[in-house]
């Protein structure tokens, strides 16, 4: 049996990565639907919810409001990161080290690879830098693997996906955060290249609770231990709400039209 380090922000075999670093990537325009998730209080608050098993932010939300949660929250700390002003080839500015994040108390840390990018090769070096130190302080790593740039035509595609799922198993990734297929077989595709590496299901932003629960739903049964998401759960009206129907539809399996009903 491998060691298994993702252990920490697991529960069962499974997880719910709430991530909540779009006021970085994408700015204040991502907590226009629901006013209230600007204010990081709101999401911490959140991520006790019992289905939550990681909160992912940066370094800065980390910082101010982490210490009144410890107890009750799985920290999962981004490493690098970057702003929607920002144009130009995909790139991260790596914000963080391992040694600080573990200081903070982080039981895992993220980073984002932009495989494809013609920034990928310093960022796969920077990978090296953040994967060996997260192994130093015993915290697994989570790769936001989102294969991008000039040199990919169609980054969505299964193969271009299952290529995303594999390149976090070649560079030491415990959790590989991938974007959805489109279906159950491309998703189980990729679980398999990702091996002995958990895979989940990035998020996006599907206004359909049902659609989205069957997304979640189908990954899970191709093999994917979760879910990494952020607007998909703070940008609906009731967030609690579907925390309690991906409760049910992650850990107890439930079929998503029950799940709505509970
Ligand atoms: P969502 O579930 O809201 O899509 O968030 C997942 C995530 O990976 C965030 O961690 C990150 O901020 C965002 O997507 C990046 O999205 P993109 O680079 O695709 O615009």
């Amino acid at each position: 049996m491998l060691p298994h380090a993702a252990d920490d922000i697991e529960r069962d075999g499974k997880s719910l990565i709430l991530a909540y670093d779009h006021g970085l990537e994408h700015g204040p325009v991502d907590f226009e639907p629901n006013p209230d998730t600007a204010d990081p209080e709101r999401i911490f608050e959140l991520a006790t919810h019992e289905a939550v098993t990681s909160l992912a932010v940066q370094k800065g939300l980390a910082e101010a409001y982490y210490p009144d949660y410890a107890d009750e929250v799985n920290l999962l700390l981004k490493l690098n990161g970057t702003s929607n002003l920002w144009m130009g080839e995909p790139n991260s500015a790596v914000n963080c080290t391992a040694e600080y994040a573990a200081e903070l108390g982080a039981d895992a840390v993220g980073f984002t690879v932009y495989g494809g990018s013609n920034h990928e090769v310093e960022m796969a070096e920077e990978f090296r830098e953040a994967q060996e130190g997260a192994r130093e302080h015993d915290m697994a790593v989570v790769m936001w693997s989102y294969p991008r740039g000039q040199g990919l035509r169609n980054d969505g595609s299964p193969d271009v996906i299952s290529y995303g799922a594999r390149l976090g198993l070649e560079l030491g990734a415990d959790v590989v955060k991938v974007k959805y297929p489109g279906s159950a077989e491309a998703m189980g595709h990729a679980v398999e290249m990702a091996g002995p590496a958990d895979v989940v299901m990035s998020g996006g932003t599907m206004r359909d609770d049902k659609a989205f629960l069957r997304n979640v739903s189908n990954a899970i049964d191709a093999g994917a231990t979760g879910i990494a998401v952020g607007r998909n759960v703070f940008q609906r009206d009731k967030p609690e709400r579907i925390l309690d129907a991906l409760e049910a539809v992650i850990f107890q399996e439930v079929e998503p039209d029950e799940a709505l009903a509970i």
